[in-house]
């Protein structure tokens, strides 16, 4: 499978933590700050905002990852000496903002992950929608030897792909997860030989990208609420999503289209 992606310009371009590319309705985020290991300062989760949020109505997926030997090394380390309480208050709210663009935006992302996924670097895949885990993969929450606690939404998201007591063992005993168990717990939904997972990203980026902008939405934006709702609300949201989403025109020429036998089957492969 070929894909010509381009190097954005204007705003993106200034992006200098970011490479970002435009290849049809995908756009190509990558994490660029190999030489420190895409450790996340506060200008980078600024600009992964601000490119979240100011994609072109074009795109319809992003895939998202990081140049160099790592995925990301999390929090830039060396930024966090000098915070008071209160500005260390604002810091991870300022993570929360990012990554909300990030996972409550418009489009799907797909995540591929090598080498190191630590700490906000994890935060970060587990925002994602989609994660691709090539066989170089691990993933740390380094956070309990570092002294501090997670700050960009792990301990809301990462408990919901593998549970309180996994990461807390992570935590309390700097465990680390490697591709294959990381993929056994639910961090990954997809793993691929290394070098392999941008490909297959576009492979699923591609199917994301075709369906109805509504109900990529409602899958996004209503299953994470749902899962924080009581059975009847959930319910309750549900049904309201559901009928939203099927009075879309777009699902009714769906609809047309697979009952006039226009539409492909559900098949195995
Ligand atoms: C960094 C960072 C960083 C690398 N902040 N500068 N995250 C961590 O605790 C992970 C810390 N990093 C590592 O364990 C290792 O760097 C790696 C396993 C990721 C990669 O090792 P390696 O041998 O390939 O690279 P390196 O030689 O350790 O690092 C290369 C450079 O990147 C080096 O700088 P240099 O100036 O000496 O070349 C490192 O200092 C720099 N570097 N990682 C700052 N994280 C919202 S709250 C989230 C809280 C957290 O994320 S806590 C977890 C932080």
């Amino acid at each position: 499978m070929t894909a010509t992606f381009t190097a954005a310009t204007g705003a993106f371009a200034g992006m200098n933590f970011l490479k970002v590319e435009f290849g049809g309705s995908i756009a190509h985020v990558r994490l660029n700050r190999p030489a420190k290991r895409n450790a996340i300062n506060d200008t980078m989760i600024l600009q992964l905002q601000a490119c979240m949020l100011g994609l072109p109505e074009s795109v319809r997926c992003v895939i998202l990852s990081g140049e160099g030997a790592h995925f990301c090394a999390g929090l830039d380390l060396s930024e966090l000496g000098e915070r008071s309480v209160g500005q260390g208050m604002m810091h991870s709210r300022m993570w929360h903002s990012a990554l909300d663009a990030l996972q409550l935006g418009r489009v799907p992302v797909v995540a591929v992950l090598h080498g190191a996924v630590i700490g906000g670097g994890l935060e970060l895949a587990s925002a994602a929608h989609i994660r691709v885990a090539e066989a170089s993969t691990y993933y740390g929450l380094p956070e309990g030897q570092r002294g501090i606690f997670v700050g960009g939404g792990g301990s809301v998201r990462v408990p919901r792909l593998v549970g309180v007591a996994c990461m807390t063992d992570m935590m309390l005993t700097g465990r680390v997860l490697d591709a294959e168990e990381g993929m056994r717990r639910g961090l990954a939904q997809y793993a691929v030989e290394d070098g392999k997972g941008f490909k297959e990203a576009l492979r699923l980026a591609r199917k994301i990208a075709t369906n109805t902008s509504l109900s990529n939405f409602a899958v996004m934006q209503a299953l994470p609420r749902i899962a924080d709702l009581s059975h009847s609300d959930g319910l309750f949201m549900e049904s309201l999503m559901a009928a939203i989403a099927q009075g879309d025109d777009a699902a009714k020429e769906r609809m047309r289209d697979f009952l006039e036998k226009r539409a492909g089957k559900v098949t195995k492969s």
